[in-house]
């Protein structure tokens, strides 16, 4: 099917190609066309072309901006249920509070000595999230997690000799009454 769709829009292409060739030569067969006959024409289709192209860009972002993957910046509008302080430091990761799935959970994220990336990925190995630990700030990262089970901690930006070793595994348990959204 796959190889069949591809044919089809190759051909397709090609054919559209070949006959913007064959348009062009006979186009310039008839010799050069004097400016000002033109010009009129010129500006009207280079005003419909900004309004289509304008038009379809303007679609294609309205229809694409609710499926924006930065969730924790939706999240973030109402107050987390769950409180986790995160510190990075060379080469661990200190973690003060528990997560529950459920309600939003707010990492507190910072560094006690130089810059560390801190991403939280699950039990299958996806990114669910990350965060800049700065040394001196706390960044907050608010998530929603819906799986319990064991989560990892890795850095993600080199801060040492012992940056590949720095990772450390949390365990997120069911949602207790209290802690849902
Ligand atoms: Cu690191």
């Amino acid at each position: 099917m796959i190889t069949y769709l591809a044919l089809v829009t190759f051909l397709v292409g090609a054919l559209a190609l070949a006959s913007v060739f064959v348009l062009a030569s006979q186009v310039a067969r008839r010799g050069p066309t004097p400016y000002p006959e033109v010009a009129g024409r010129a500006y009207r289709l280079r005003l419909v072309w900004f309004f289509a192209v304008g038009g379809i860009l303007t679609a294609a972002f309205l229809t694409a901006l609710p499926y924006v993957p930065y969730t924790h910046y939706r999240l973030a509008s109402g107050p987390a249920a769950i409180q986790v302080g995160v510190t990075g430091s060379q080469y661990a990761w200190g973690i003060d509070g528990t997560v529950t799935t459920g309600g939003k959970v707010e990492f507190a994220v910072t560094s006690a000595d130089v810059n560390h990336g801190f991403g939280l990925y699950d039990s299958s190995g996806h990114l669910v999230g990350q965060v800049q630990a700065m040394p001196g700030y706390t960044n907050h990262l608010v998530l929603q997690l819906s799986e319990t089970g064991e989560y990892t901690v890795r850095c993600l930006e080199y801060c040492g000799p012992g940056h590949s070793s720095m990772f450390m595994t949390i365990h997120v348990s069911p949602c207790q009454t209290g802690c849902c959204c």
